[in-house]
């Protein structure tokens, strides 16, 4: 394993901005530095993208096709409704794992459905800016093992 994309999502590029009781204080670009000082200490390549627009996440998704290894991803509020995410993850075969700050499954219903956990190797949420940190070590994880066997 090489590199690894880091996908953010709509309204993510406003961390830091206001309710940091619910995503914390860090701003992105706090997150997306921890992700490549610690994609760095594993020899891993990180890329980070933020779009508020699905369609550039699709394309996003696509071109990873190839050239990441893995992507973690963070779709925003696209996770409860985008099929056509869902579907470009099944697609492309790049391992993705899902990352939400927060605990989706502890907020409102409507939060609960994700259609990104479907085409994911899993999905980490709840533990703030540390859960993107989590998705690297899940991707090393599941391409170390793939090595092995
Ligand atoms: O918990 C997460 O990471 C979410 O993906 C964040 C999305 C939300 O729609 C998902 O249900 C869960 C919202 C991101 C909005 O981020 C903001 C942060 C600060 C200020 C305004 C928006």
């Amino acid at each position: 394993m090489k590199s690894v994309l880091i996908l953010n999502g709509p309204n993510l590029n406003l961390l830091g901005t206001r309710q940091p009781e619910v995503y914390g204080s860090q701003t992105l670009a706090m997150v997306e530095d921890s992700c490549r000082q610690h994609g760095e200490q594993a020899g891993l390549e990180v890329a980070c993208y933020q779009s508020n627009h699905e369609g550039d996440l699709l394309d996003q998704i696509h071109a990873a096709k190839g050239k990441y290894d893995g992507i973690v991803l963070n779709a925003g509020a696209y996770t409860h409704s985008s099929i056509a995410l869902m579907d470009a993850i099944y697609s492309v075969e790049v391992p993705t794992v899902e990352v939400h700050l927060s605990n989706i499954h502890a907020r409102e219903t409507f939060r609960h459905t994700s259609y990104i956990g479907r085409a994911a190797l899993g999905q980490i949420c709840g533990f703030g800016a540390f859960g993107y940190l989590m998705a690297i070590d899940a991707l090393l994880q599941h391409h170390a093992s793939r090595e092995v066997s």
